[in-house]
């Protein structure tokens, strides 16, 4: 189970650790840090040299009420940390972007996978993501980030989910994507409940029943700080927790902000998994 990235290998036989790293200057956790492309090499060097098996570069924040970032400018954010990253990294870089020229120009500098989470549903994405031949990520989101916290609903959230990502995966091979190229994701905190999250991630094996690689995101985000009562910095222990609890129900790849504490929980993970 080798995923190609751009000539870069990625393993998904046992559990992986994607280290997050916004460009932005109002991400929710750690916005504004690493604008400078030589702060972000920094950081991520520091996240491979924790555990971390792919680097996920993001230049637009997907906070509700976030301000929408034109493609230009997205592009001068992501660009020059994705060209630094690829010459000196020997981890694959994905872009998170929903937008088919931000998912051209980053595959151009190096980037090895696209994390769209609007699951290549925009005009143009589609295609991008079929021309540039890189594996890509679908994640679901129920609304727009601007106002999907306001009234999620669903009669079954985690059939409805498992039913969009089979559409998407459908969508995407009939644009000659192959499906050895996707990533499927249930998009925890996007639109969803708090309600919603725990049993998305209690029944992500009704999701591995699609067949493909699995990636979960649920580091520091609210369903954390909803359980435990915490801010954001008081997130950790809980993040590690449903981490473990992602990846041994079956997500091949968690992204996350803790890099060395999470690369460890999931090698205890994959220790427990490879008993006999
Ligand atoms: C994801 O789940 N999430 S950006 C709110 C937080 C903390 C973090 C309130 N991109 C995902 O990370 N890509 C984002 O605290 C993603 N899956 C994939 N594939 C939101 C985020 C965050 C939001």
């Amino acid at each position: 189970m080798l995923l190609d990235c751009a000539g870069k290998p990625l393993d998904l036989s046992v559990p992986h650790v994607m280290g997050i790293l916004n460009v932005t200057p109002d991400s929710f956790s750690d916005g504004g840090r690493y604008l400078d492309p030589a702060v972000a090499v920094t950081r991520a060097r520091q996240m491979v040299a924790e555990g971390a098996a792919i680097i996920d570069v993001g230049g637009e924040s997907t906070r509700p009420g976030a301000a929408a970032v034109a493609a230009e400018e997205e592009i001068a954010r992501v660009v020059p940390v994705i060209q630094a990253l690829v010459a000196e990294l020997p981890v694959p870089v994905s872009v998170d972007t929903s937008k088919p020229e931000v998912m051209r120009a980053a595959v151009a500098a190096g980037a090895g996978l696209i994390n769209d989470v609007c699951a290549l549903q925009q005009p143009g994405a589609l295609a991008a993501a079929a021309e540039l031949r890189v594996p890509v990520c679908l994640m679901h989101m129920q609304g727009e980030p601007r106002t999907m916290q306001q009234a999620p609903h669903y009669a079954d959230v985690v059939g409805e989910v498992r039913d969009f990502l089979a559409r998407r995966v459908e969508k995407c091979v009939a644009a000659g994507i192959a499906r050895e190229r996707i990533l499927l994701d249930p998009g925890f905190g996007f639109g969803k409940t708090l309600g919603h999250n725990l049993s998305l991630l209690k029944h992500l094996p009704m999701l591995h029943e699609l067949g493909l690689p699995l990636l979960v995101g649920m580091s520091r985000k609210s369903m954390i700080g909803a359980v435990l009562d915490v801010p954001l910095e008081g997130r950790l222990y809980g993040s590690l927790a449903v981490a473990t609890l992602g990846a041994w129900l079956g997500a091949a790849i968690v992204r996350v902000h803790d890099v060395k504490a999470s690369a460890d929980a999931l090698k205890m993970v994959a220790a427990v998994q490879a008993a006999e």
